[in-house]
């Protein structure tokens, strides 16, 4: 996701976390405001282009080897590169949020990229290996030419939000309020429970396993339809928006109530 999809996950989960879990993070993140979490949902994306932040620039995302839209499906063992991906660094920094004996500044940088990837594994096209996660597709927005993965990112949340796009921190706010009021009492509550079932904070990989692959198969289904080589050139501005505007929704929607059920069960381990 682009700035605006990340702090919205944030400030989602930051309306959904236990009150011990609060305190708890704003100590490992020291920021006692109410913008502990949104304040560094993106911070994995500031040091992904510098040179001593290159080593997590896999850690985004899983390339599935799949074949959209025939098959969807993600596969651990053969799509998680060897020096990593989005669910191997959930695993990895959720474990050291758990060692109590590592430096505060180990915890506090695992928080950060655990906020950031729980957000990035509910994109469709960070668990797609097609072009990249669609980063090689030319497409048309508003009839100017951006690749398919900036759509999916940021574009899409972008046109359903309005709004100045300059004030991301008051847009994403503004989003969290509304999907937390649908979570609580609107549209996702009959279906909110099924989000966090069978949570396993021993089990990392599974758990992250079962989000890549819902997130993967609106690969199939919203996201090529009908395959990759139809979409290249459309406008998607049109018809294609009103389909994935609601899956983007629901997307992160979720990743903000999973992460504050991921952040829970820490809390809850370390207290
Ligand atoms: N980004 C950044 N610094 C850069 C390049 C990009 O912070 N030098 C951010 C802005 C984009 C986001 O990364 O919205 C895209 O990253 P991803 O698709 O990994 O979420
Ligand atoms: N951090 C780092 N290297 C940098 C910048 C930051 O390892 N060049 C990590 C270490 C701490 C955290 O970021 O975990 C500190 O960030 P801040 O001072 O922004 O809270
Ligand atoms: N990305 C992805 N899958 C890939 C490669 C990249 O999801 N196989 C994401 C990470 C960034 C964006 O696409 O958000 C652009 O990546 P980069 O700047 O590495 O080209
Ligand atoms: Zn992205
Ligand atoms: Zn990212």
């Amino acid at each position: 996701w682009g700035s605006l999809g990340h702090i919205t996950i944030a400030y989602v989960a930051s309306n959904f976390v236990k009150q011990n879990t609060e305190t708890y993070f704003q100590g490992v993140l020291r920021n006692d405001t109410e913008h502990y979490l949104a304040g560094v949902a993106t911070w994995a994306d500031s040091i992904r282009y510098t040179k001593w932040g290159r080593f997590s620039k896999n850690f985004h995302f899983i390339d599935a080897k799949d074949d959209p839209p025939a098959y969807c499906g993600v596969d651990f063992a053969r799509d998680c590169k060897d020096d990593g991906c989005v669910v191997s660094s959930l695993q990895n920094y959720t474990s050291q949020l758990l060692d109590s004996e590592l430096w505060p500044w180990r915890r506090n940088q695992a928080a950060k990229f655990v906020i950031h990837f729980v957000g990035d594994i509910h994109q469709p096209l960070h668990v797609e290996n097609v072009a990249q996660g669609g980063n090689g597709i030319h497409v048309n927005w508003e009839g100017h030419e951006f690749n398919l993965h900036h759509v999916w990112d940021s574009s899409i949340a972008e046109k359903m939000l309005g709004g100045n796009r300059r004030k991301i921190y008051d847009n994403a706010f503004r989003w969290a309020t509304g999907l937390t009021d649908e979570i609580k009492s609107g549209k996702y509550v009959a279906e909110r429970a099924s989000w966090i079932d069978g949570l396993l904070l021993d089990d990392p990989i599974a758990t992250s396993m079962v989000w890549a692959n819902e997130s993967n198969a609106y690969v199939c289904s919203h996201v090529f339809p009908e395959g990759p080589a139809a979409i290249a050139g459309q406008e998607l501005a049109g018809e294609y928006f009103e389909k994935a505007a609601p899956v983007i929704e629901l997307q992160v929607a979720k990743a903000g109530y999973r992460l504050a059920a991921w952040l829970d069960l820490i809390a809850d381990r370390m207290s």
